[in-house]
């Protein structure tokens, strides 16, 4: 497989664009080669400039749950082009996507869109400190909200909850409102309550897919929710990556944990930048232009994006047994692999909910940050590589998340099986 013109590429990128990239896990750092320059996406297919072909289990990190240039998506995109591409003014589209979202999800009554989900929960928190009058937060180690100065937070020093910034350029100032609590351990996140009597949010992946998958434990779901409730704290579940993915319904409906509020983006826009948030009438009215707290945005509510979006979900609504289709490849797709994996001596840690899926190279379950930091990511740079070079284009780091889409065949699925298969061998 030549990859020549992504070389070239990547340099020239490189000279223009910090690290030749506009998001930093792009790069391939964490698994070393040179990033595919990707020219067009087709079905389940993505093509790079020199003409490879990739099954793309990456789907451009969440949003393309029909595949790339789906017909109805790009049609609808097309047809909004056609009567303007932004107006700065409220348009019928965003009330009609406002409607699919809150009917979709129990939990929100009325909705806000932005522009990504870094805006979406930057704003979430804001409006959860403005409505409960608290300043402190609760985050989870391995959770990952976007990159919003107060959410770029890692352990502090020894059993310290409240965090230290994890990025140069956050002032200390900046995170000291940020305690952190380790994911499916509600004895920490009851170390913060006694921390801190100042907590407005806990706020948290409730399918995280941003340490590799970690779903979180049903009952530690339900012990988060009694402690929020029994100290005045707002519950809010970032679904920006599991919402429309993992259920259509959001979390809630699989775990029976009702949030405050939520968190969206990715498949709302259908592959446009749109970032939401929503939760019940009484938090939402403390929100401008109705409430004091501000949030605003140029393009929120872009009428093409809405367009996009819309499409996505009336396909989603058409179709609601597409979620158990999706299920149904993401889990045979994960357990051919561990089986190909055992074939070979190799321990994989697998795990699926809905259209998304998850692997460890590690020998015990992964239940939070610390199991997944134990995963081997020399072998999963190998079967990364191996993959691509068999045409299959895996998410590039052993801390995110796959997606199949309703253009993944259960044949490819097959295929991708036995390339594992082959791998594996090659890397054991
Ligand atoms: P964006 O600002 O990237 O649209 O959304 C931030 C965000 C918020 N919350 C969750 C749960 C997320 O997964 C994300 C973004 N996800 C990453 C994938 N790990 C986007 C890929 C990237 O950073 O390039």
């Amino acid at each position: 497989m030549s990859i020549e013109k992504s070389v070239k590429a990547f340099e020239e990128a490189q000279k223009l664009i910090p690290g030749g990239v506009n998001s930093p896990v792009r790069a391939f750092a964490s698994v070393g080669g040179i990033p595919r320059f990707i020219a067009s996406g087709e079905g389940a297919y993505i093509i790079d400039i020199d003409g490879n072909k990739y099954v793309d289990y990456v789907q451009s990190w969440g949003p393309l749950i029909f595949g790339h240039r789906n017909e109805e998506i790009e049609t609808a995109v097309i047809e909004a082009v056609k009567h303007g591409l932004s107006f700065g003014a409220p348009t019928e589209a965003e009330t009609e996507l406002a409607s699919m979202v809150t009917n979709f999800f129990e939990s929100i009554d009325k909705v806000r869109f932005v522009s990504s989900g870094t805006e979406a929960v930057m704003s979430a928190i804001r409006l959860a400190r403005g409505f409960t009058g608290r300043d402190d937060i609760v985050k989870f180690t391995g959770c990952y909200h976007g990159h919003s100065d107060s959410l770029l937070v890692q352990a502090g020093s020894g059993a310290a909850t409240f965090g230290n910034p994890s990025s140069p350029g956050v002032p200390a100032d900046f995170t000291k409102h940020t305690l952190l609590a380790t994911y499916n351990d509600i004895e920490s996140v009851k170390k913060c309550f006694t921390d801190s009597k100042d907590i407005a949010c806990v706020i948290i992946e409730p399918i995280a897919g941003n340490m590799g998958l970690v779903p979180a434990d049903k009952e530690f779901l339900a012990e988060l929710r009694r402690l929020c409730d029994e100290n005045g704290t707002l519950l809010i579940f970032d679904e920006v990556m599991s919402g429309f993915r993992a259920s259509i319904f959001g979390a809630e409906s699989i775990t029976g944990v009702k949030p405050d509020i939520v968190t969206l983006g990715k498949v709302i826009g259908g592959g446009m930048p749109v970032g939401a948030f929503g939760g019940r009438s009484e938090i939402m009215a403390k929100l401008s232009p109705e409430g004091p707290v501000y949030q605003a945005g140029t393009l929120s509510g872009n009428p093409v994006a809405m367009a996009a979006g819309l499409a996505a979900l009336k396909k989603l609504k058409a179709h609601a047994r597409v979620m158990d289709v999706l299920h149904g490849r993401a889990a045979r797709l994960v357990d051919g692999m561990k089986e190909m994996a055992q074939k070979h001596g190799i321990s994989l840690q697998v795990d699926s909910r809905g259209s998304m899926f998850g692997f460890f190279f590690n020998d015990k379950p992964v239940k939070n940050f610390a199991d997944a930091l134990t995963s081997d990511t020399v072998m999963f740079a190998k079967f990364h590589a191996g993959m691509l070079d068999e045409g299959y284009y895996f998410a590039c780091s052993q801390f995110e998340t796959g997606f199949i889409s309703t253009a993944t065949t259960d044949a490819m699925i097959e295929e991708t099986i036995k390339a594992a298969d082959r791998v594996f061998g090659r890397i054991k």
